[in-house]
C-alpha cells in the first residue's frame, strides 16, 4: 500500500506540475483527491490493516494530500500569471502613438447670424416661438388680410398641398404669430424663426426654400416709433454702430401702416456702387403696425392694444453681413466656403 501511495505521489506531483490549464487542474484534483479518486479509493481500505500500519499509512496519505494541494494551487498561481501575461501583452497600448485628429466642424454662416439676431432680441425681452411649415390656408392668408385673389395666393407662387389650396407649404412664418396671438393676451414679444417655401427659381438670391425671421409685439399703446427704435437697435447690434438704416413707406396686407427698411450700403456708404446697383442703399427687412383686422381676427380689441410686426431674411441678413454674393453658396455644403466663416 505504502508503494502505492508512493507510485500515486509521484506521478500525480508530476502530472500536476505540468497541467498546461486550469481544466486539466480540476481534473486532476477530482482524479486523485475527489470523493471517488484514487488517493480516496487507497485510504478507504486502511480498515484492512494491522495497528502497527495504519498511522504510518494515514500519515503518508496527509502529506501526499498536502504536497498535491500545494503543488495545484503552486500550478494554479503559475497558470494565472501566464495568462494575465498573455492577456497584458495581447492589450498592450502604445501610448505614444499619435492621436487621430477628428476635425472639429463650424458653425453655419447663417446660424451664427441666426444665432446673434436671437441673442439680441431675447436681450430685448423677446421670446422665440415656432410653428408648422405645412400651413392651412386660414393661418398662412386669411388670418393675414390676405384675401382670396390676392396675388400672394397664386399658384405660381406658392407650394400647395391639395387641389382645394386649403394646405400649402407656408410662405412666411407670420402663421406663427397668428396662433400665438390666438393663445395668448398681451403684451406680447416674439420672434419666429425658420423655413419658408415659395415657387421662386433659383438664382443667386432667390431659391424656393428660405429662412425668415419674423417679430411681433402687442402691448398698450405701440407705435411706429417702437417699431423704429426696435430695429435700429436691432441693426446696430449686428452690423454696428456705423448702420444707417432708411423706413421707405411700402405696402402688406397684414400691416398698416407699411415699409420697408434699407440699410446703407457698406461699398460706398451711399454714393452709389457695383454692390448696390446704384442704389446707395440696400433692402433689408419689411415692416409695419399689425392690421386692425389681423388683431380682431385673433380675438385682441383694437381698442385697448396695438402692435407692430417685421419680416427678415436671413439669407439676405447673412449674405450683407459676411458680404456674400451668391445665396446658392449657403446650400451647396462646399467645405472650401463654409470654412471660412
Ligand atoms: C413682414 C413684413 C411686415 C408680419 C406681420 C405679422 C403678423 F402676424 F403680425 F401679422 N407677422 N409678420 C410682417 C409684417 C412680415 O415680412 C416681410
Amino acid at each position: 500500500m505504502i508503494t502505492q501511495l508512493e507510485q500515486i505521489r509521484e506521478k500525480a506531483i508530476e502530472r500536476v506540475r505540468s497541467a498546461a490549464n486550469l481544466q486539466e487542474l480540476e481534473q486532476l484534483r477530482i482524479k486523485y483527491l475527489g470523493k471517488k479518486g484514487e488517493l480516496t479509493a487507497l485510504l478507504k481500505n486502511m480498515g484492512k490493516l494491522s495497528a502497527e500500519e495504519r498511522p504510518v499509512v494515514g500519515q503518508l496519505a496527509n502529506s501526499i494530500r498536502e504536497k498535491l494541494d500545494s503543488a495545484m494551487k503552486d500550478r494554479t498561481e503559475a497558470l494565472s500569471r501566464e495568462a494575465m501575461d498573455l492577456r497584458l501583452q495581447e492589450e498592450a497600448l502604445d501610448v505614444t502613438i499619435p492621436g487621430k485628429t477628428t476635425e472639429l466642424g463650424k458653425k453655419h454662416p447663417m446660424s451664427i447670424v441666426l444665432d446673434e439676431t436671437k441673442e439680441i432680441f431675447i436681450g430685448m425681452g423677446f421670446e422665440i416661438a415656432e410653428g408648422p411649415e405645412i400651413e392651412t390656408e386660414y393661418y398662412n392668408f386669411t388670418a393675414l388680410n390676405t384675401k382670396p385673389g390676392h396675388p400672394a395666393r397664386d399658384w405660381q407662387d406658392t407650394f400647395y398641398l391639395r387641389e382645394d389650396s386649403s394646405v400649402l407649404l407656408r410662405t412666411q412664418t407670420s402663421p406663427v404669430q397668428v396662433r400665438v396671438m390666438e393663445k395668448k393676451k398681451p403684451p406680447i414679444r416674439i420672434i419666429s424663426p425658420g423655413r419658408v417655401y415659395r415657387k421662386d427659381e433659383v438664382d443667386a438670391t432667390h431659391s424656393p426654400m428660405f429662412h425668415q425671421i419674423e417679430g411681433l409685439v402687442v402691448d398698450k399703446g405701440i407705435t411706429m416709433t417702437d417699431l423704429k427704435g426696435t430695429l435700429v437697435q436691432f441693426v446696430g447690434k449686428l452690423y454696428g454702430p456705423d448702420a444707417k438704416l432708411r423706413f421707405r413707406p411700402h405696402h402688406f396686407p397684414f400691416t398698416e401702416p407699411s415699409c420697408e427698411i434699407d440699410i446703407m450700403c457698406f461699398e460706398c456708404r451711399g454714393e452709389g456702387c457695383r454692390v448696390c446697383k446704384g442704389e446707395g442703399w440696400i433692402e433689408l427687412l419689411g415692416a409695419g403696425m399689425v392690421h386692425p383686422r389681423v388683431l380682431e381676427g385673433c380675438g385682441i380689441d383694437t381698442d385697448i392694444y396695438s402692435g407692430f410686426a417685421f419680416g427678415i431674411g436671413v439669407e439676405r441678413l447673412t449674405m450683407r453681413r459676411f458680404s456674400v454674393s451668391d445665396m446658392r453658396l449657403f446650400f451647396e455644403n462646399d467645405i472650401r466656403f463654409l470654412s471660412q466663416f
